[in-house]
């Protein structure tokens, strides 16, 4: 099925952890979507016309908006896709929460696991192309003995948040907020995905933790909906050929009076801080998407969430 300026696309790596948390959410929804693979290290000369800078995966791609980081993917695709709805049970605000929980403290705890535990060289993604690149992404060293030294305790953080995942499945529901899958779910299962495909004797953690080894059977059962391959080429001409349809639209509770018009640059707060500068168009409590021109895709719209995210008066 050729993709047109309806179609998600999903600027991804089958490797990435975060990718997984939206291949997971586009499995419950059901939704049919066109993988378009990125390098795992830069340069992403496709990715970084879209994005105007921003170069971490995933990104999402629906004409000519383009969705940076997880968080206001799964936002775009509850908006336009709410049937499942990814909010179980009313959790509407802690599973947003929740995801803070696994993309922050959970993931480092997974990374450092990971990277320490195979610093002998046992996988070829932590070579030195690799470490280089993640270098410049965390702004610090890739300091594969510290990491070594670091695993062991890292593991039992790591154990004891699993923990939390086995008492609240505690009482024999099948997904983390009841009876049926949603986004707590997504976020809590990719680190573990992780582990399996690059270092699994680390998912030795989950031996003792039964029901997070069914829970995960489970997510994993509900795979990724229906997944078409794209090339980067093919989605940049999408984006090209089409139009956003984000509305103009000011938030009159802007904590800092950001309004549509105003130039902005927003980063991200952690790693991978590369700055964007675009027009706003419109902005949330949950969300900012500046106008920005590019000379291989012409205007596009970039959406952002607000947590985990700066945003300068340019
Ligand atoms: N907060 C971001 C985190 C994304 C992230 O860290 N992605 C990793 C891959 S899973 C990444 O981009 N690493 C650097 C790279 O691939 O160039 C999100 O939720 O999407």
């Amino acid at each position: 099925m050729p993709a047109d300026a309806q179609s998600i696309i999903l600027h991804q790596y089958d490797v990435s952890p975060f990718s997984e948390k939206v291949r997971v959410i586009l499995g419950i929804k059901g939704l049919e979507w066109h993988a378009c693979d990125e390098p795992v290290i830069m340069p992403k000369p496709e990715l970084v016309a879209l994005t105007g800078g921003y170069r971490k995966i995933p990104v999402m791609q629906i004409g000519a908006d383009i969705y940076c980081d997880s968080q206001v993917i799964i936002r775009e695709l509850e908006r336009r896709f709410p049937a499942p709805s990814v909010f179980v049970r009313g959790d509407n605000g802690i599973g947003w929460g929740l995801g803070i929980w696994t993309d922050r403290s959970v993931f480092l705890n997974t990374v450092t696991v990971v990277f320490g535990g195979m610093a002998d060289g046992a996988n070829e993604l932590a070579n030195e192309a690799f470490r280089k690149d993640r270098e410049a992404l965390t702004g610090r060293p890739f300091d594969a003995d510290a990491m070594k030294m670091a695993a062991p305790m890292m593991a039992e953080q790591l154990r004891a948040q699993l923990d939390w995942i086995e008492q609240q499945l505690g009482d024999g529901r099948p997904y983390i907020m009841g009876e049926q899958a949603g986004i707590a779910d997504a976020s809590a299962y990719y680190n573990l995905a992780f582990i399996r495909w690059v270092y699994p004797p680390a998912a030795k953690l989950l031996d003792t933790l039964p029901r997070v080894t069914t829970w995960e059977n489970r997510v994993k059962a509900i795979g990724h909906g229906t997944r078409h391959e794209i090339t980067r080429e093919d989605a940049l001409d999408i984006a090209k050929a089409a139009t956003s349809t984000e509305k103009v639209q000011t938030d009159p509770n802007e904590p800092n009076a950001i309004k549509a018009g105003d130039r902005v640059t927003v980063m991200a707060d952690d790693y991978g801080r590369d700055p964007i500068t675009g027009e706003v168009v419109s902005s949330s409590a949950q969300h900012i998407a500046i106008k920005r021109s590019d000379p291989r895709v012409g205007d596009v719209v970039v959406h952002f969430p607000r947590v985990g995210f700066f945003v300068m008066k340019a």
